[in-house]
């Protein structure tokens, strides 16, 4: 009988969505979505909170591309307040620890500054006071005749400087104006910083990025489930959303737990990971929360279904959990098992808000871990938070996201793993996987007549296929000669 009473459950190979009269063109698409109750991202994908994944570098081109990153949480809370804190200051205009020369050093040594911290000029100060600037450009064509002289002979006397309240725009303005590169930024007479045009046009180039109120980068991080010491620490820090990662969150303790960071912190908080209806029924009538994370079992480096045989296909569970979360006006993030641009246009249509995504991920520039070569092809490591490399690894985080106990030493700790580690070809640059990946949804978008997300909710409707359908849905019948950006064969 129980088995007469199981209900189905479907993941994205199950289904096809149904083309359907539209108007609406790709390239009108908005794919603005709710990341979590109080932030809004521009597209709909977040990058995973594992130790391959997601580093302040993933974060920054995530939030660059208008995504989200989750900094994982395998390494001591210091060292992950310091990430949080590289993603939060990376666009700081104001470089505070300025690279300054003195008028009495020689033209040698100011080259040698230059070289060393390869900057291309250099305010020259006496005492604190900016009295002249110097710049490769003055210092090239007297290097063999001159390299001894000060400074001072060569400098440029005229600084244009600015205040600490000058705008961007302003700055660019008065860069543009007066023909420099680079102005100190002055306070009370004392040099306190400088300001690159470069920098200002770098932050120029991602009209897509996501901000917050102060202008800097969205960020999210990582804490265990009990680890109120390390949510607040993050909070501290700057970061916006904070998310409670652990492999099963259906639990009165960590509803418990959430209830009480919820209360300590100013973040935003994420709990997952759940995957049926009632999870998340628990834990809105136990904790005021701000999203939920959905998927036990799909992620591509994930054991559990096979090692604990327990798990929710996961369209099935995202649609569980949205139908709840949805009545509450909570944000749902459907996690793992996306391997295609398509997955993503499914998840969304079932219901979720945003994606969350690892092994799409990983393998990118960005991501932590060197190439390596094999066969004559690139890679990069890729593992689950739950491997045994992941778990007695960093911090040994894995261990409590799947409540395993360590006695002793992490190196004898007899672990069950649910998770394992490999490796996946290397991508190039976060910013091209985002631009296939946002290609595909806004090409779906326009296939279900949907102009954003929540037409997509409504409108998106799916054809339930057979596994010949799945078969011929790929390409067959041929021998693919030239992989396409979005459609990997290895
Ligand atoms: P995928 O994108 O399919 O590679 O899945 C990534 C997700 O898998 C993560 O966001 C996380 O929820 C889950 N994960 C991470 N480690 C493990 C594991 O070791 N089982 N699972």
């Amino acid at each position: 009988d129980k088995l007469n009473k199981a209900p189905e459950g479907y993941t994205f190979d199950d289904f096809l969505l149904v083309p359907s009269i539209s108007n609406i063109e790709p390239k009108d698409v908005e794919t603005k979505t709710k990341v979590s109750r109080n932030f809004n991202i521009n597209i709909p994908v977040v990058s995973s909170a594992m130790d391959t994944v997601t580093e302040a570098e993933m974060a920054i081109a995530m939030a660059q591309e208008g995504g989200l990153g989750v900094i994982h949480r395998n390494m001591t809370i210091k060292e992950q307040v310091a990430e949080v804190k590289k993603v939060k200051h990376s666009e700081d205009l104001t470089i505070k620890d300025v690279i300054t020369t003195s008028p009495e050093n020689s033209i040698y040594e100011a080259n040698v500054i230059m070289d060393m911290e390869e900057v291309s000029g250099l305010p020259v100060v006496d005492n604190g006071r900016v009295v002249g600037i110097i710049s490769r450009r003055d210092i090239k064509p007297i290097m063999n005749s001159d390299a001894q002289k000060k400074v001072r002979e060569f400098m440029t006397e005229e600084v244009v400087t600015i205040a600490e309240s000058t705008s961007p725009e302003e700055a660019l303005d008065i860069a543009y104006e007066n023909k420099v590169e680079r102005l100190p930024v002055v306070k009370d007479d004392r040099i306190v910083g400088i300001v690159t045009i470069r920098d200002i046009l770098e932050r120029k180039m991602h009209p897509n990025a996501v901000r917050d109120e102060d202008g800097r980068f969205l960020v999210a991080a990582a804490t265990g489930p009990f680890d109120l010491e390390r949510a607040m620490a993050l909070d501290q820090a700057g970061a916006d959303i904070i998310a409670i990662d652990v492999a099963h969150a259906h639990k009165p303790s960590i509803i418990k737990s959430a209830k009480k960071m919820k209360e300590n912190i100013n973040a935003d908080l994420l709990v997952g990971n759940i995957a049926t209806g009632e999870a998340a029924e628990a834990i809105i009538s136990g904790a005021d929360i701000d999203g939920f994370k959905v998927g036990i079992g799909p992620g591509s480096i994930c054991t559990t279904r096979i090692i604990a045989g327990v798990g929710v296909p996961q369209l099935t569970a995202i649609s569980s959990v949205a139908d709840v979360a949805k009545e509450h006006g909570v944000p749902v993030i459907g996690d793992g098992g996306l391997r295609y641009s398509g997955d993503v246009a499914k998840a969304i249509a079932v219901g979720a808000d945003s994606v969350m995504v690892g092994s799409l991920m990983a393998g990118t520039t960005e991501s932590p871990g060197e190439v390596v070569i094999m066969n004559g092809r690139k890679f990069k490591q890729y593992r689950g938070m739950g491997s045994l490399g992941a778990m007695t690894g960093g911090s040994g985080a894995g261990t409590d996201r799947y409540f395993q106990e360590v006695k002793g030493p992490m190196k004898h700790a007899k672990l069950v793993p649910e998770g394992v580690e490999g490796v996946v070809p290397f991508k190039g640059p976060v910013n091209e996987v985002i631009f296939q990946l946002m290609g595909g949804l806004k090409a779906s978008m326009g296939y279900c007549g949907a102009s954003n997300i929540s037409q997509m909710w409504e409108k998106a409707k799916f054809v339930r296929i057979t596994t010949s359908g799945m078969t011929e849905s790929h390409p067959h019948d041929l021998t693919i000669t030239n992989e396409s950006p979005n459609y990997p064969t290895t």
